[in-house]
């Protein structure tokens, strides 16, 4: 059967559909985004909900020359459907297909690389500023969660928003949902807004929009019939955003078109900065994803008709080890504290929260605070535990500086998704961590190569008197023979197998395939020392400098960027003993932005698969 669908190739296409064409498609729409997550994972929830919300958008907005910012970008797909992208929908996230966030290197429509949340309104500001300076004239919205409106970045665009009165259209999606239900003084008072709407505002709005146009059309006639009519649903004075400086609309219903799109309509003819406050089912049309949004919030490939994970094994992560060892500890010891940003399921810790209810903190996604937080627990005798993804905590630099490691503080960070993550690409790999934690004083620095290495750093770092970090990726630990636990000394690295051809430093997962790598090797009677070098920071100066010494071939490999990472560290220790005349060979990530990909895809392609490494050691060898 044709689809409508079928027919849209660009925005210019759906603006002359009717409501119930629009109705059409928004159900087509979900259907295939339903269809290639199912096969392909992705952020279905956050999709589903916003279908209508990025038709009206389309509809009532001219992109490219108007702006349409995606705040996360997570929720794309449908502007990504709708923008030429159609045919390579299937390629979503899949290596050399389309990014599963905006990239203008993919689409004139998508106006701003994102993937990290509340940039949103900052970026829109600063184009409204360039389009003024240059005396332009369209349209920039910025369309933000309800969870990532309640970061600082967004905060502080809102306060510099209001101050320089450019004219920007905020559109805020209330769906009381960040990955888990969204939290904070913010998120209540949005709720607030949802259920206790108070008629009044958007009505003075269009009556002033009204007397400024000498002649009503018919259409702004009809616009102001069905306001009253709806006002209830329609009509409320956001009262923070208004003290902020933003005139706020709404809230309407998300999944109504006709009050979309005759609201977005009114709106786009007032000046000023402006906030639409939206109302949205997460998951929308989809049962199994409206039953359980955070698990859809971002899936792994699913069987559409029962709504279960296709891949049935995904216990056992590094994340669960963690999770559940801290609930062992956390068991022992009532000091431990443990912090998330918004992310307690992919951190691990849902247990923990529901174990241990008092001493688990959800902070949003607030990185920055959650470190400052931490800092503030440790002064008064806790142990606090900082999960974050490793891409995320970039947004804490200062905070891990200044506020915990200047003082010296306990404060343990498990840097999850450290390493390449796979499909969700450049914006979250997690490859710079090790630059940006290994050069500050009093910072110590692990990788695990397994799960029980993870369990005995969690164990050691917890009674350790100074700020830890643990990293360590996405996959699934590798499994290593030994099955006893693993005592961890300060700064000591692990000789796992000894050969005189070259020595093999390695951390983290690249301790696997690099013993892998040897063993391979060994058949060909070349053999390899294989270190795992457990501490990035300190380095275990003894032991890499008497190897080092001795054979004079090294093989430095990481999951991480080269250029600031564990090879820049060995190299500097080399260079302060003195040692020389070492034929050094690294494999790590380039100078560039990591594309995004099956992870074995981008471990192939940049040599850091076994048969990577095997090449390297020959290429050493030469
Ligand atoms: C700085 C940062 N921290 C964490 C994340 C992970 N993350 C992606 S989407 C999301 C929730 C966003 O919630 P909201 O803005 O309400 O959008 P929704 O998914 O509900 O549509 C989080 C925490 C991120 N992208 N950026």
């Amino acid at each position: 059967m044709n689809k409508l669908l079928d027919q849209i190739n660009s925005p210019k296409d759906i603006k002359s559909l009717s409501i119930s064409d629009l109705e059409t498609l928004a159900k087509e729409i979900r259907e295939l985004i339903i269809h290639t997550v199912s096969s392909n994972g992705g952020h279905l929830s956050s999709n589903l909900g916003v279908v209508e919300l990025i038709l009206s958008l389309h509809y009532i907005f001219n992109s490219p020359q108007d702006k349409i910012i995606l705040d996360v970008g997570h929720q794309s797909y449908a502007h990504k459907i709708l923008t030429g992208r159609k045919e390579k929908f299937g390629t979503l996230r899949k290596y050399e297909g389309i990014s599963g966030f905006p990239r203008k290197e993919e689409s004139i429509h998508d106006a701003f690389n994102t993937g990290h949340s509340s940039t949103s309104i900052s970026v829109a500001i600063g184009m409204a500023a360039a389009r003024d300076l240059n005396k332009e004239d369209y349209k920039i919205i910025a369309l933000i969660g309800d969870g990532s409106i309640a970061n600082g970045l967004a905060f502080e665009a809102l306060n510099h928003g209001g101050h320089i009165k450019k004219d920007i259209i905020v559109v805020l999606n209330s769906n009381e949902m960040s990955i888990s239900p969204s939290v904070g003084a913010l998120s209540s008072y949005l709720n607030r807004l949802i259920t206790a709407p108070i008629y009044n505002k958007l009505k003075n709005d269009l009556a002033e929009l009204v007397s400024n146009i000498p002649i009503f059309g018919e259409r702004i006639t009809n616009i102001i019939k069905k306001v009253e009519e709806g006002a209830k649903n329609i009509l409320i004075p956001g009262a923070f955003f208004e003290e902020l400086g933003f005139r706020y609309f709404g809230p309407i219903a998300g999944h109504n078109l006709s009050e979309l799109i005759n609201t977005l309509y009114s709106i786009s003819k007032l000046k000023g900065p402006l906030l639409l406050h939206v109302i949205t089912k997460k998951g929308k049309g989809y049962l199994p994803a409206e039953n359980n949004p955070s698990w859809f919030h971002g899936s792994s490939p699913f069987n559409i008709t029962t709504g279960k994970p296709k891949d049935i094994d995904n216990s056992n992560t590094y994340s669960q080890i963690f999770g559940n060892c801290l609930i062992e500890e956390a068991d022992k010891d009532d000091t431990i504290i443990a912090i998330t940003a918004a992310m307690a399921e992919g951190t691990g810790l849902s247990n923990f929260q529901d174990k241990f209810p008092d001493r688990f903190f959800d902070v949003g996604i607030a990185e920055g605070h959650g470190v400052a937080f931490a800092a503030g627990l440790t002064v008064r005798g806790y142990k606090p535990i900082v999960a974050i993804y490793s891409t995320f905590l970039q947004r804490a630099y200062d905070q891990i500086i200044h506020d915990v490691c200047l003082p010296n503080l306990p404060v343990v960070f498990i840097i999850d998704r450290a390493g390449i993550v796979g499909e969700d690409g450049p914006t979250h790999h997690g490859l710079f961590d090790i630059t940006y934690l290994s050069h500050i004083p009093n910072m110590t620095l692990m990788s695990p190569k397994d799960g029980l290495e993870l369990k005995s750093m969690l164990k050691w770092a917890l009674n350790f008197k100074g700020p830890v970090a643990i990293r360590f990726p996405k996959e699934k630990p590798p499994k290593f023979e030994n099955k006893e636990p693993i005592e961890i000394h300060y700064g000591k690295a692990e000789i796992l197998q000894e050969g005189k051809e070259a020595v093999i430093f390695a951390a983290g997962n690249m301790v696997y395939n690099s013993l892998q790598a040897a063993n391979h090797l060994a058949k060909e009677g070349i053999e390899l020392t294989v270190v795992n070098l457990r501490f990035i920071k300190p380095l275990d100066e003894e032991l890499i400098t008497s190897l080092v010494n001795k054979i004079k071939r090294i093989i430095i490999v990481e999951n991480h960027v080269s250029n600031g990472g564990i090879k820049g560290l060995i190299l500097n220790l080399l260079q302060e003993k003195n040692i020389n005349k070492v034929r050094v060979e690294s494999i790590g990530f380039p100078d560039k932005f990591i594309e995004h990909g099956d992870n074995q895809i981008l471990y192939e392609k940049y040599g850091l698969s076994i048969q990577g490494i095997i090449n390297k050691v020959k290429l050493l060898l030469k």
